[in-house]
């Protein structure tokens, strides 16, 4: 295998000369890096900090999220294919690079490949001459964008998925890419694996060993020897890991050293990880395994007609970049083309917004042309040098001092919330604590603290006035070192209305005093003109709520939310209620969980509920909203829905499937009719789940026809 830390450490004497700039005498010793440190290919990831996902295939064209595998190669047919258009909008809104998924589970190749006929080549798309991989590489070279690849081990399509031949076809897919398509940044490989499937036509389930069956340590070699300058991505690593949920969040402290906890670390493999350490790393962890936050810019991974409203707005996008690149993680953020092959009009907004955000955080950074003193300093390392937020020149404390000073006094009184910090990784992660403090009033007085620095760090504290900034640092067992103190002010941006359904059910929207909000029902964007809310709605029905605030001239983004029929009426009729109360399943707080884990042990699927709806409502969807907690354990991960005017006679499903990556991604499920359905009674079915032996509902509810 490749070891990490052989490999690692080998590349260190280089490294180090690298980033050090000698002083003029020559005889002051290059500093000594301290713990695991990054390889060049680490270093040059970290410096992208966010980069953009792009999910397309065969899902996008039939509305799922996880295809079976027996999707006909002519389903992927984009009506106007614009990859420059992608790739450019994912520049403009920041990115700096992008991972394609080559091949998401369903197994279609988005590029000729000679392995298997599941590819473009046998899509009537392009007469069968079409390469998506070949022409992202392309757009990215055009936009200065570096690329990556996601290659998903779990294949549903391939008959030898299971068997060590597969093994053989997976490899030598990634050969081709590895070889055909030009430098790579990163290789993705996600970590759900086996399942259910249609595997050549068998449709059955295949379980695979995570740890064994890959034998990821070959897999590795060959990215590192095909591709050296490629980041390995898989939930433990080697080249970055998972950041345990796909919600964008880094704990904080996010440290970037990380072993993963596997019986034998020689095992650590994708979805074989059984660490709790992933959102937070571990200080003095073995290995440099950085973590990267992925999540999408719509509530699900591929585009869905159904979600162009649930875009995170730009403010929400910038949030998640304080939480990811702001606690030391890199961004990588989903953007997935529609039907047409090109960003939805709502996500290039959203992206464009973000990026006007960034800009204007990045606009004035009121440390510049500060007078730096350190209380401490190594020969060759001037204090100043934090100023320049290059990593490569850096200030460190003197030899044998673990802990530093550096005080900044500002060229002229500045007003500021955030500081970004950055530590020269290149020789390690040293930093364990630190506090800044601000002059007032002629004192330094405490502003913000932290722990974990890494590659790149932001704290936002109170807005504060002042003169001077002094940072304190303790380090490891090595002298600290910094190569960035920058000062910067945060964007105020006014915040959209919360949209909630009270316990009476009717619909309330929520904002600070001092705004009016306006709304829409009918799906157009609220404007000044929209009807001002005054008092809770009614909407017994639910339907498509978009509101707005607005204060003078100023206006909030838009939220819509598709609120289900309210459940205020609504009565279980028969349910399991060993363990908890199934009215917890409709009381519209998804907080309160009914479940089957009793106290005399797990109550096993399936379990059905039944649930009067009070009256007749044409069905046109039914929810599921899995626990929200954190916890996986009874999450339905395949589900019947049963309607019924009666409450007695169910008859056939009216729906039946799987929640696909809902494990990964435990938001609000839809399920949608074919048509409507008019029933008072539901049943919904928890016919498995994807953890523990037990189920578990936050809420169920239902979309009515309008
Ligand atoms: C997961 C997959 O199962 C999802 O569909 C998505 O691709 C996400 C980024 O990784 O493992």
């Amino acid at each position: 295998m490749t070891n990490n830390s052989t490999l690692l450490c080998s590349m260190l004497a280089g490294i180090a000369a690298l980033a050090w700039s000698s002083p003029a005498s020559m005889d002051v010793e290059a500093p000594r890096p301290y713990g695991a440190v990054p390889s060049p290919a680490q270093l040059a990831w970290n410096d992208m900090e966010m980069h953009g996902f792009v999910h397309f295939t065969t899902n996008t064209f039939t509305g799922r999220e996880w295809g079976f595998g027996d999707e006909s190669p002519d389903m992927f047919n984009p009506t106007d294919y614009d990859p420059e258009q992608i790739v450019k909008v994912m520049a403009d809104g920041g990115m700096k690079g992008i991972i394609l998924t080559a091949k998401h589970h369903d197994g279609f190749c988005l590029w000729p490949t000679k392995t298997t006929k599941h590819s473009v080549a046998s899509s009537s798309w392009k007469h069968g001459k079409g390469d998506v991989v070949r022409d992202f590489a392309n757009a990215c070279k055009k936009y200065g964008l570096k690329f990556g690849i996601y290659l998903s081990p779990w294949d549903r399509n391939h008959p030898a998925y299971g068997t060590p031949e597969y093994i053989k076809v997976y490899r030598e897919q990634l050969r081709e890419l590895l070889t055909n398509y030009g430098p790579l940044f990163e290789v993705w490989h996600d970590g759900a694996n086996g399942g259910d499937g249609y595997y050549g036509g068998k449709r059955e389930k295949r379980s695979i060993d995570r740890s064994t069956y890959y034998d990821w340590p070959k897999t590795w070699e060959l990215v590192h020897r095909l591709q050296p300058g490629a980041v390995i991505f898989s939930d433990v690593g080697p080249g970055c890991r998972w950041v345990g949920n796909e919600s964008g969040f880094a704990n904080y402290p996010c440290w970037a050293t990380y072993e993963p906890k596997s019986p034998d670390a020689s095992l650590a493999a994708p979805g074989h990880c059984t660490s709790g350490n992933l959102p937070s790393g571990d200080v003095n962890g073995k290995f440099w395994i950085p973590a990267e936050a992925d999540v999408s810019i719509r509530p699900g991974w591929f585009w869905h007609e159904s979600e162009n409203a649930r875009v995170r707005t730009p403010e929400n996008l910038m949030e998640l970049y304080f939480c990811s690149v702001g606690r030391g993680a890199n961004l990588n953020l989903n953007v997935p083309p529609d039907r047409r092959g090109r960003i939805h009009e709502n996500d290039e907004v959203a992206l464009k917004g973000f990026a006007a955000l960034l800009k204007k955080l990045y606009s004035r950074n009121f440390a510049a042309g500060a007078v730096v003193s350190a209380d401490s300093t190594r020969p060759g390392t001037d204090a100043s040098r934090v100023l320049d937020r290059k990593r490569t020149t850096f200030w460190m404390a003197a030899d044998g001092h673990k802990t530093g000073t550096v005080t900044l006094n500002l060229p002229e009184e500045a007003e500021f919330d955030v500081i970004r910090l950055a530590e020269p990784i290149q020789l390690g992660q040293r930093i364990r604590k630190f506090s800044v403090s601000v002059l007032e009033d002629g004192q330094f007085v405490p502003w913000v603290d932290g722990s974990s620095i890494g590659g790149h760090t932001l704290r936002q504290g109170k807005l504060v006035k002042t003169k001077a900034v002094r940072v304190s640092i303790d380090a490891a067992d090595a002298e600290p070192a910094l190569s960035e103190i920058s000062l910067w002010k945060r964007p105020v941006v006014m915040k959209a209305p919360e949209v909630v359904r009270n316990a009476e059910g009717k619909v309330e929207l929520k904002s600070p005093s001092g705004m009016t909000l306006r709304y829409t029902l009918d799906g157009t964007e609220p404007g000044t003109l929209s009807p001002e809310y005054k008092e809770p709605l009614n909407l017994p029905l639910g339907g498509k709520i978009a509101a707005r605030a607005f204060r003078g001239e100023e206006m909030s983004s838009v939220v819509t939310e598709e609120l289900p029929v309210s459940t205020a009426d609504w009565k279980v009729i028969a349910a399991e209620q060993a363990a908890s109360d199934p009215k917890a399943a409709i009381d519209g707080n998804p907080r309160t969980l009914w479940h089957t884990h009793a106290g005399s042990g797990e109550i096993a699927p399936p379990q059905a509920i039944d649930i009067d709806m009070g009256a007749d409502i044409p069905v046109s969807a039914v929810y599921y909203t899995p626990r929200q907690d954190g916890t996986t354990r009874g999450i339905v991960s395949h589900y019947e829905v049963y309607l019924s005017n009666d409450g007695k006679n169910w008859g056939r499903p009216a729906a039946t499937g799987e929640f696909s990556n809902i494990k990964a991604n435990p938001i609000r499920q839809k399920i949608a009719m074919k048509h409507p359905v008019k029933a008072r009674y539901m049943r919904f079915v928890a016919k498995s789940v994807v953890d523990g032996n037990h189920v578990v509902v936050a809420e169920l509810g239902v979309e009515a026809a309008r």
